[in-house]
């Protein structure tokens, strides 16, 4: 399979070429300069991909601060900066922007969803829209982000966590028959697995979901994965299906819906639905466009046009969650809390950065957001 290698990825092969070039210049003009490089982005999100930036630098002779994940970072805020000597690091300008630009991305889908979601479940149910080399780092990103559970099996090897799911269609396809597959499934898949039936296989939501309840003794959620050729009026769907299961006395039995979720659909389904399967919008999450650009030379400040030289520090006000820059050798502000911490020095790494850390980091944040009811600005 074609997959970059960890062993070539830690040689900086993984890069662009033109930083081949760079080095080979500067080497041969013998200029390899002190200098201290810093990441931004023009947008906010929630940070996350350093556990592998920790390992991508191990051992290279630089230092580097960085926001811990599950941060929220706001626009022109530098969250990462790394100081060194440019040789040292200027090829994994590429890999380390493309560790925290993907894992970001991902974060910050599944912070918005599940921000949307309230007091609803989120699962990450997306990873087979992307390469399978990198199911757990997507399902690390999503957790991070604040999902409440992630779909891929190589979770449980790679992240420690259990992966959930429900039934494919091919099941009820291969064994003939909804009542047949339900039955099979819940005789023989473990009992601490909940029994959330698919109910839009072969007839309508409906039908298939008190057909569940009248053949089934434990239920406890019905699935529509209702394709878009059928879905209509989705929400008139669901409802009819929440009445059918409660005049049967089935208030008890969630609904679980999934299938090309936006950000609107949760919005607009979650006083109705329980748990949200969101595939696309999680896992095909497009990058955060962090940049890195040098903002002082042996001691001095420098800076491309459109970038602020200097290595900096972001304050946050915890209780507003508003964020202050100053220059790192400034006095801090008053009444606000560092932000980027030194995780590496000449090459040795302080301390790792930990997915269950992050998590509660995000959802902590996402707690703050909805008690100033800030709602507007991370969901528009
Ligand atoms: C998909 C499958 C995935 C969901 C939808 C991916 O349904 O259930 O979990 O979500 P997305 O559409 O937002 O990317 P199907 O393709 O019908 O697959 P299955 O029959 O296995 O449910």
């Amino acid at each position: 399979m074609l997959i970059v290698n960890e062993e070539d990825i830690k040689k900086g092969i993984a890069t662009d070429k033109y930083f081949i070039w760079t080095e080979k210049v500067l080497k041969e003009k013998g200029v390899n300069p002190w200098v201290v490089a810093e990441i931004t982005t023009s947008k906010w999100g929630v940070f996350a991909g350093l556990g592998d930036v920790l390992q991508l630098v191990e051992g290279l002779p630089v230092n580097l601060y960085s926001m811990p994940e599950g941060s929220l970072f706001f626009p022109n805020e530098p969250v990462m900066f790394i100081e060194g000597r440019y040789l040292d690091f200027a090829r994994f300008e590429t890999p380390l922007l493309g560790l925290i630009c993907h894992a970001s991305g991902v974060a910050t889908q599944a912070f918005r969803a599940k921000l949307a979601a309230g007091s609803k479940k989120v699962l990450s149910f997306g990873t087979r829209r992307q390469h399978p080399a990198l199911s757990a780092t997507i399902e690390r990103a999503a957790y991070i982000g604040g999902v409440d559970g992630v779909s891929n099996y190589s979770a449980e090897k790679y992240l420690g966590i259990q992966s959930v799911g429900t039934m494919p269609h091919a099941l009820i396809i291969s064994m003939g028959s909804q009542i047949e597959a339900w039955k099979s499934f819940d005789e023989i898949v473990d009992a601490d697995v909940p029994r959330t039936y698919l109910v839009d296989t072969y007839y309508d939501e409906k039908t298939e979901a008190i057909l569940a309840c009248e053949n089934l003794e434990r239920i406890d959620a019905v699935r529509l994965d209702t394709p878009s050729s059928r879905r209509g009026n989705f929400r008139k769907i669901i409802e009819e299906v929440r009445w059918e299961l409660d005049i049967r006395g089935k208030n008890n039995v969630g609904i679980v819906v999934s299938g090309g979720l936006s950000l609107d659909d949760i919005i607009s389904l979650r006083d109705l639905v329980d748990v949200f399967g969101v595939g696309t919008m999680i896992a095909g999450a497009s990058p955060i466009d962090f940049a890195m650009d040098i903002v002082e030379r042996e001691g001095s400040f420098v800076a491309k046009r459109g970038k602020r030289g200097g290595k900096k520090q972001v304050y946050r006000d915890w209780e507003k969650l508003e964020d202050e820059v100053r220059l790192f050798s400034d006095e801090p502000p008053e009444g606000k809390e560092p932000l980027l911490e030194k995780y590496v020095e000449n090459g040795k790494v302080l301390k790792s950065s930990g997915m269950e850390e992050a998590r509660e980091l995000a959802l902590r944040q996402m707690e703050i957001i909805r008690k100033n009811s800030r709602f507007d600005e991370f969901l528009k």
